[in-house]
């Protein structure tokens, strides 16, 4: 069986738990506290895994796979049911861009370790810290709405009625969002596919509250 090593709250391991429930994976699930004993990321064992210290890490057979779009491409191309990327070349340019769109250009600036340094070494405040992150979620986000209106390719989902990578993407990111108490009113469009989302058995099981290591 395959095994997560992920933590409940981290969003780019619940990208690939939606993903290994899309493709009814079961998996082991292993935590990785990312604040307990000072973060187990870590921990020597962990950083063998992934010298880079952040999750998630998928454990196939032996095989380590580190960085969640390619877990979740890898899952796709050995699990092709059902498809997490379109087969027309530009739509599945399309969902990646999407997709990237928050992973490389949002939920980088807000990482854990990104937010510790803005405050242990730049000495920002709790309040400039918040504004921060606030600034990048809100303002990639907003880019991701006028892209979305402005192509008109959206359906229930970000690309008509399917599941792609660009929603599994996008349902974390808006948790992560409501946590940091974002503006979320400029972008109704994002909104209403994460709301459908949600109504989805494999989006709903992923999420942190429903994991075994969720805290209030
Ligand atoms: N681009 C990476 C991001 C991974 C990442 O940032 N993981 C976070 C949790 S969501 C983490 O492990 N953070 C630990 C830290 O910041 O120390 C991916 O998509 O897998």
């Amino acid at each position: 069986m395959m095994k997560l090593y992920n933590y409940f709250r981290s969003s780019a391991s619940f990208r690939v738990r939606i993903a290994l429930n899309l493709k009814g994976l079961p998996y082991e699930y292993a935590v990785v506290h990312l604040t307990k004993d000072g973060g187990q990321q870590f921990i020597p064992a962990f950083r063998a895994l992934n010298p880079d210290a952040l999750i998630p890490v998928l454990d196939d057979d032996g095989r380590v796979l580190t960085q969640s779009l390619a877990i979740i491409e890898y899952l796709d191309e050995t699990h092709p049911e059902p498809p997490l990327l379109p087969r027309d070349a530009l739509e599945r340019a399309y969902v990646r861009s999407f997709a990237l769109g928050i992973a490389c250009e949002i939920h980088p600036l807000n990482n854990l370790r990104v937010l510790r340094y803005l405050v242990r070494e730049l000495g920002a405040s709790e309040d400039a810290k918040n504004a921060w992150y606030r600034h990048w979620v809100e303002q990639g986000l907003a880019a991701l709405e006028a892209r979305v209106v402005a192509e008109g390719r959206a359906g229930r989902h970000v690309l008509g009625e399917r599941v792609t990578l660009a929603d599994v993407v996008l349902v974390p990111q808006i948790f992560n969002a409501r946590r940091f108490e974002c503006r979320l009113d400029h972008v109704p469009t994002l909104m209403r596919i994460f709301d459908h989302c949600m109504e989805l058995a494999a989006f709903v099981e992923a999420q942190p509250s429903k994991q075994p290591d969720a805290e209030g």
